[in-house]
């Protein structure tokens, strides 16, 4: 039951500042180890695993609260060799004509080209699909969903770290255009595909790019006053 009922008493357990800290550190230790992975072992991941994975996902916040969100889970290999003859298809027009010189420069440190064996390699894919308005079957209309884009985000930023937190690794994989996959799975005419998210653990000859991450003073700007513009 998706609706809310009233509204009921939240009270979360406050921690004291050494237990916020403890936990934070481990947290962000923990997520800094997460990589983006192209190079997967076949070994199946169990499917309880990858649903659970999933309910942490739709745990997200989402536009009053619609939850416009489908996850399909790809494991039957005969439909993931079509997804990748397809993907391949896109993704050769995309690097040969589409993209910019200027963005394939910048993806030149990440090693990646059309070429996609990561969609049949991996056990599992996660394909999420955002789902832009909701069909009232009975009244034979539509109503809308809203900040679909941010609410799908927001559940994916979830399952990533759900995965991480299984020892799985993922890729965030956005072939483009993707609406090739709304029809090989068959989705309602209200869904349009977001991400592919092909799930496993690392092959034993795994590699990742030697990347580095933004530092906090890179990222972060504070506002403790007093601003020019703060009301005196
Ligand atoms: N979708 C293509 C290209 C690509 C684009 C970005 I932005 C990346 O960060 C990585 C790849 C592909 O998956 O190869």
């Amino acid at each position: 039951m998706s609706g809310a009922d009233g509204h009921i008493p939240y009270r979360p357990l406050r921690l004291d500042e050494g237990e916020m800290r403890r936990r934070l550190d481990a947290m962000y230790d923990h997520l800094a180890e997460r990589r983006s992975v192209r190079m997967f072992s076949p070994d199946p991941v169990p499917l309880d695993i990858l649903e659970t994975a999933v309910r942490i996902a739709g745990t997200a916040p989402s536009g009053a609260n619609k939850q416009p969100w489908t996850f399909c889970i790809v494991t039957d290999p005969g439909l993931r060799s079509q997804i990748r003859k397809a993907v391949e298809e896109e993704e050769f027009k995309s690097y040969s004509e589409r993209m910019s010189k200027r963005w394939l420069d910048d993806l030149m440190p990440l090693g990646t080209d059309h070429i996609k064996p990561f969609i049949e390699e991996a056990p599992a894919l996660i394909i999420v699909f955002r789902r832009i308005h909701e069909k009232d079957a009975a009244a034979g209309s539509k109503y809308p969903n809203y900040y679909v884009q941010e609410s799908c985000g927001i559940a994916v930023g979830l399952l990533l770290a759900a995965l991480h937190e299984a020892g799985l690794s993922a890729l965030t994989h956005t072939p483009s255009p993707m609406d090739f996959l709304a029809r090989l799975l068959d989705r309602p005419d209200n869904e349009r595909a977001f991400l592919n998210i092909p799930v496993g653990w690392p092959s034993d000859d795994a590699t990742v790019p030697n990347l580095s991450r933004k530092t906090l003073d890179e990222i972060c700007v504070h506002y403790a006053g007093p601003h020019p513009k703060s009301e005196k």
